[in-house]
């Protein structure tokens, strides 16, 4: 068995739940924020068995989208000098898959 931790995009979030509770998978969902943007996205937990690895990878491929995001960097100083700043496009998702073995599980 594993537990898959499953970053995505806030806008994924309904779609991706829809298509795992669909394909009868069980997950939890939670809120989360993405360290570098600050901003919020979703974390699907979800215990699986190692044969579903491949089904819960094409669903979420099917389901997150890479987009673009706009960050404003702040400029940096140094020596006196001004350099860099403005708006940058960083690219993120569709999502980011983590898959841990699972030691024991109970279900009581
Ligand atoms: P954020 O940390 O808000 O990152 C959003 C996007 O910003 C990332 O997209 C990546 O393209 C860029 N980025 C992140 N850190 C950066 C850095 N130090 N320098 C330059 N660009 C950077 P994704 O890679 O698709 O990640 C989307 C979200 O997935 C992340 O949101 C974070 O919440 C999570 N994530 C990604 N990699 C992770 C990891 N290794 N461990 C834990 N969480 C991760």
């Amino acid at each position: 068995m594993k537990l898959c931790f499953c970053i995505v995009h806030s806008r994924d979030r309904s779609r991706l739940a829809d298509a795992l509770v669909q394909e009868s998978f069980k997950f939890t969902v939670l809120t989360s924020t993405g360290g570098f943007l600050s901003e919020g996205n979703a974390t699907f937990m979800v215990g699986i068995e190692d044969n579903e690895l491949d089904q819960l990878r094409h669903l979420i491929s099917e389901n997150c989208h890479a987009r673009e995001q706009v960050v404003n960097i702040a400029p940096i100083e140094p020596s006196g000098g001004l350099f860099g700043g403005g708006a940058v496009k960083v690219p993120v998702g569709g999502a980011v898959l983590f898959c841990l073995p699972v030691d024991y599980y109970e279900h009581f």
